[in-house]
């Protein structure tokens, strides 16, 4: 079954329509943008909140990088595989990338010759779920189910994701 962190953080009543913004902005393709517009909106479809993209990452609500390493808040990457990405609780908006990872951007990924490729969009749906006040889920088939393997795509939200995020918001 779905969780939230502690104390149930969420983002606040009147502060439902959220900006984003991608700092650094270097290497930021656009089908990398069109990646996390579509994992947004698979959260904007079942809640009352709105992603709008943001070219000044000092006023967006969620930031989003990819780094390498040791990247200034003591939660280093470990390169390939491992940790592939992290998020913070409500009202954090941090969201970061292990930059080291294989990426796959819009290609399938159930094809790929890269036995350590990582689906973009299924991280990001993933993570976009902690950003907005998930914990992990007890449910296999969740998004939110602590539990991803290179070369699989899984983005679509599940009842218990949607429950979830309903309770929320
Ligand atoms: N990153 C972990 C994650 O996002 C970081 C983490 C561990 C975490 N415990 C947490 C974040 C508690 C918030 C709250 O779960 S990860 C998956 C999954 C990762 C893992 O790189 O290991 C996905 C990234 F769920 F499949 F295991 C994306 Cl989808
Ligand atoms: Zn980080
Ligand atoms: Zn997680």
């Amino acid at each position: 079954r779905y969780a939230f962190f502690p104390g149930e953080p969420r983002w606040p009543e009147n502060h439902r329509d959220l900006t984003y913004a991608f700092n650094p902005e270097e290497g930021i393709t656009d089908e990398i943008r069109g990646v996390f517009a579509r994992a947004f909106d698979r959260w904007s479809g079942v809640t009352p909140l709105t992603f709008e993209p943001s070219t000044s990452p000092f006023s967006a609500d969620i930031t989003i990088g990819f780094f390498n390493g040791e990247h200034g808040d003591g939660e280093p990457f470990d390169g390939i595989l491992g940790t592939l990405a992290h998020a913070f609780s409500p009202p954090s908006g941090r969201f970061h990338l292990d930059a080291a990872e294989s990426w796959v951007v819009d290609d399938d990924v159930t094809r790929s010759p890269s036995l350590a490729a990582i689906d973009l969009e299924s991280v990001a749906v993933h993570e976009i779920g902690h950003l907005l006040g998930l914990g992990h889920s007890s449910v296999e088939e969740s998004i939110m189910y602590p539990a991803i393997t290179s070369r699989t795509k899984k983005v679509e939200l599940h009842s218990d994701d949607i429950m979830g995020i309903q309770y929320l918001y």
